[in-house]
């Protein structure tokens, strides 16, 4: 390589002859052309070694990006105060001018304006620091699933992170065939100089620029996770664009196992709920068995629907993880064991607390605010600062919880899906639970009409509705219609194909209480357990089919030990035409506006179903009860 000489001036021998190891040409280039840009005082080359990773640790803390809590396993990172969530206005995409066009209705930049732009950015952006290059994959290694990525970064705790968030893969690049040794992500990531708390300060020239035509994608000046975690949300990205092109799906999804104890079955299940729908309580329904939590990659195999989990921890939202809410999550963070908490309270006596944590919360400490949080300090608008951001998060290994389907999680060939969830956040529109007539009515009705609506704990006005298709609209890398159309042609050679579902746990009485608790996901769940083995009976809708009576009553007693009325169903389970032909109107105007290109035949087959409900409306009323259809 035309970087030998540097890369051998910056790095130890046995760095070096770790990379050179690699014989992979594409590694070394990529390396080498940042070593020269960002300038960094020295580079740290990782193996899958144990040693490795501790050194990772250990330098997270060494150099003041993290600290060691009172349980010393553990440790805190604060991001800056304006470093705390995705930045999306600055995420761009580099697209080539041939291809603006197609492109413009997403994040997008042409490509060698934004490429000399995020360039200087970088150039010398290292200068006077240490750097890491680690190899991890997306899923498992050695597998059809396999997306091998390397990490360049200046950030030891981006490192630290992906080390628990991510399967390591040096084995697996060395194994690579010379054919293979193309086809990696590459994960340029710079935090730039730190204050004396381990944050970023040159927050203004925060970029993260995406390359989905060469796989690169550049991160400057960020250190908050869904900024810089390269295998993360930056990786889904180039993923979602790959499989487009390839036949495979990156979705936004978790992966889980619904048991049945008493049939001795295990049926697994993917799910896309956009954020604050009940994702994360979803995958891990107390008693079902959890693959993953946030990212699943789709394949057909032999003509079998599989899934894997591309991830192997959870960077997991903290706030109202408590006992009684979250007991799972919240035991295995009380334990001594890896956890990195972010943007938490650091109180006097070096435990970590945060909102909605249902301890008792000291008065003061530092959290992401400063060194100096008091209870009543208030920011610059003269906001009240909480003693936690909401928006901070636990990062921590899948396998420490123990409902960890490691089996299902390790398997090579993914897990076979027979069941796929949407679900959305509506008070008066939809059903808590309803099988689609066919996949392409899933997609249609379920995936594509995906919306979360606002509360009253959000601010602005309540009830204000926002379209989520598919739950993946801040990750989509290339056009809505183009992507509706290929998840809808996912399945045409399978043997068997998914039953789609959607849920809503969100639907309120005339009252404008939830008609049900948070447990009755269960009930929903394990119906469509059912459902995909054949089981139940179910009544026809306008948009699918929902439960009968007396399997639900059956399933609440049985899961909750509760009394499920007939009122209560009839009222939760009535098909309501007004609202769902509004929805879908909805769906229209988003998908208009979001891709102007979006193929014709998406919006005729919406048309279809609007005139069928119009139908049913003259026919049966606006408010249809179940089975009146
Ligand atoms: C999400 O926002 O969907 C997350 C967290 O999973 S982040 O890493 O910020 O994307
Ligand atoms: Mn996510």
């Amino acid at each position: 390589s035309k970087y030998t000489d540097l890369l051998k001036s910056k790095m130890s021998e046995a760095s070096f002859n770790k990379l050179a190891a690699l014989e992979n040409q594409k590694v070394m280039d990529f390396v080498g052309q940042f070593a020269d840009h960002c300038n960094p005082a020295t580079i740290y080359v990782c193996d899958d070694s144990k040693e490795d990773e501790q050194y990772i640790r250990e330098q997270a803390v060494a150099k003041g990006e993290e600290f060691v809590l009172a349980r010393d396993n553990q440790t805190i990172h604060w991001d800056g105060p304006s470093d705390q969530a995705r930045d999306k206005v600055n995420t761009r995409y580099l697209v080539y001018k041939e291809n603006l066009e197609r492109m413009k209705s997403l994040n997008s930049v042409e490509y060698n304006e934004g490429l000399e732009e995020i360039m200087s950015i970088a150039k010398n952006n290292m200068a006077g620091k240490d750097v890491v290059v680690k190899f991890f994959c997306e899923g498992p290694a050695f597998s059809k699933f396999t997306m091998p990525c390397v990490q360049f970064t200046d950030s030891w705790y981006v490192a630290h992170s992906e080390t628990i968030l991510y399967r390591p893969a040096y084995e697996h690049f060395k194994a690579m065939k010379d054919e293979e040794k193309d086809e990696f992500f590459r994960f340029i990531h710079s935090a730039g100089e730190l204050d004396e708390r381990g944050c970023c300060v040159n927050i203004d020239k925060r970029r993260i620029y995406m390359d989905t035509q060469n796989n690169i994608v550049y991160s400057m000046n960020a250190q908050y996770a869904g900024n810089t975690v390269g295998l993360k949300k930056h990786s889904m990205r180039l993923a979602i664009n790959k499989g487009g092109q390839e036949g495979w799906l990156c979705e936004h999804m978790f992966v889980m196992a619904c048991v049945n104890e008493e049939k001795g079955r295990k049926t697994y299940f993917t799910g896309a709920y956009p954020s604050a729908c009940g994702k994360t309580s979803t995958a891990m329904i107390p008693g079902e068995q959890i693959v993953g939590d946030d990212i699943a990659y789709f394949r057909n195999m032999d003509g079998e629907f599989r899934a894997v989990n591309v991830e192997q921890g959870i960077f997991g939202i903290i706030k109202d993880v408590n006992e009684k809410d979250d007991p799972v999550i919240f035991e295995n963070l009380n334990k001594n064991q890896e956890v990195i908490y972010s943007n938490v309270l650091r109180a006097e006596d070096n435990l970590p607390y945060w909102l909605g944590s249902g301890l008792d919360t000291p008065k003061k400490g530092d959290n992401f605010s400063g060194k100096d949080w008091y209870e009543g300090k208030k920011d610059a608008k003269g906001n009240e600062i909480k003693c936690a951001h909401g928006n901070a998060r636990y990062t921590m290994r899948l396998d420490y919880l123990d409902n960890f389907d490691k089996a299902g999680y390790e398997d090579t060939n993914g897990v076979l899906v027979e069941g796929v969830l949407y679900g959305g956040r509506d008070s008066d529109t939809t059903v808590p639970v309803e099988e689609s007539a066919s996949w392409e009515e899933g997609i249609l009705l379920k995936a594509c009409t995906l919306e979360s609506e606002t509360t009253s704990a959000t601010l602005g006005a309540e009830g204000v509705r926002t379209p989520s298709p598919m739950a993946n609209m801040d990750f989509l890398s290339y056009p809505l219609g183009e992507y509706t159309l290929n998840n809808i042609n996912f399945v045409k050679d399978l043997k068997e194909v998914p039953k789609v579902f959607s849920t809503n746990y969100f639907l309120r009485t005339k009252d404008g209480d939830f008609c049900t608790s948070k447990l009755a996901k269960k009930v929903w769940v394990h119906w469509a357990e059912g459902r995909v083995q054949g089981e139940y009976d179910a009544i026809a809708t306008p948009t699918g089919k929902i439960p009968v009576y007396e399997d639900l009553k059956d399933l609440f007693k049985k899961y909750l030990d509760e009394d499920y009325t007939r009122e209560e169903y009839t009222y939760q389970f009535t098909f309501r035409c007004s609202k769902w032909i509004e929805k879908l109107e909805r769906s229209k105007v988003y998908f208009k506006k979001m891709d102007e290109f979006c193929p014709e035949i998406v919006f005729a087959k919406w048309d279809n179903f609007i005139k069928k409900i119009s139908d049913a409306k003259a026919k049966y009323g606006d408010e249809i009860l179940p089975g009146k259809f």
